[in-house]
């Protein structure tokens, strides 16, 4: 399938991998690749040495495009954009901030530049210092997310920008995908159920909170403390809101979320661990490899879009 991504890209269908910290590593990023998406990996809150060494795995594993996303909150962020510019990866998609200060220098080493926004407002300041698309990110996501939907932000930030938009949050079957071009976006990328993959290297317990999540399952801690962060509810996010709720500080709340992520995808602590995840959790059933899974979005999404309506 042909969109404006897969062409600006060079890769063959139009879904892309999340960048999420800890869980996208070298190889999740490379099976998405090979399988003709497009993988990335996820530079989370790790030290730029890491990166590199990520990046060099990666392309002893695949010969496609990938990427690295780039969490801006990361204090090594300007190690970080320094080594992607230096390795050359094929695309840069960042999260959680403005990464405006980096763009002329990855446009030089001819990296296609890819934010993640949330609003309209940074999608259309992104476009007009020369980012090449973005993600439009719904508040359905897992981990850091903005207050808008995915049904009300996309099709604004279509309206709003001329380069090619990516949709995110809640994106996790053929549905989805097909719903993400009806409101005008040219690829979709996906986090949670590349989670819950084969080449996902996440414990197996982490793995299984998503198989087995319901509907409701998914909660927002830190609405309070202005860094909002959707995980799968536990024992942790129980006492966190308990604790929010009753107006704690912003040091106890911290406490009670610091090296979360790890404890949940390196440990499998999915009772105290920060088990991010979307609210498409609920529609992920299965641990598919991910060219089984890529596969099926696709052929899931043909269908709809080819039907005839009357
Ligand atoms: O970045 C994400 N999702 C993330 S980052 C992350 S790492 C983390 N670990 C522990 C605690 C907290 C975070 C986990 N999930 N998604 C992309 C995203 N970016 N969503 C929302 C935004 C965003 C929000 C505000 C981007 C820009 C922005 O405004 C920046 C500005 O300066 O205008």
């Amino acid at each position: 399938m042909k969109t404006k991504i897969t062409e600006l890209f060079g890769i063959d269908v139009p879904i892309i991998q999340g960048g999420m910290a800890w869980v996208a590593q070298y190889p999740l990023a490379a099976a998405v690749s090979d399988a003709g998406g497009l993988g990335i990996i996820g530079a989370g809150g790790a030290p730029a040495e890491w990166v590199k060494d990520q990046i060099q795995q990666a392309k002893k594993l695949t010969d496609k495009p990938f990427g690295v996303n780039i969490m801006l909150m990361n204090p090594e962020a300007d190690a970080i954009a320094k080594v992607v510019a230096e390795e050359k990866v094929a695309v840069v998609t960042t999260g959680a901030g403005n990464p405006e200060p980096y763009v002329p220098m990855w446009k030089e080493a001819g990296i296609k530049v890819v934010p993640v926004v949330a609003s309209v407002a940074l999608a259309k300041r992104l476009e007009r210092i020369g980012a090449d698309a973005v993600v439009a990110e719904g508040t359905e996501s897992g981990g850091h997310i903005g207050e808008l939907t995915t049904m009300t932000l996309v099709p604004q930030v279509v309206d709003a920008v001329s380069i090619p938009v990516i949709a995110a949050g809640g994106i996790a079957d053929g549905r989805g995908v097909a719903a993400a071009f009806m409101l005008g976006a040219q690829a979709v990328q996906m986090g949670t159920h590349f989670v819950a993959t084969k080449e996902s290297i996440v414990h197996q317990n982490y793995k299984n909170r998503i198989l087995k999540a319901k509907d409701i399952d998914s909660k927002v801690t830190g609405r309070t403390t202005g860094h909002p962060v959707r995980t799968l509810r536990n024992r942790m996010t129980s006492q966190y809101l308990k604790l929010e709720a009753e107006g704690a500080t912003l040091e106890e709340l911290e406490k009670m979320t610091l090296g979360g992520l790890k404890k949940a995808v390196v440990d499998g602590d999915v009772d105290y661990g920060s088990v991010m995840a979307g609210q498409s959790a609920g529609l992920v059933k299965e641990e598919l490899s991910c060219k089984e899974l890529i596969d099926k979005l696709m052929n899931e999404a043909q269908e709809l879009l080819n039907q005839q309506w009357n």
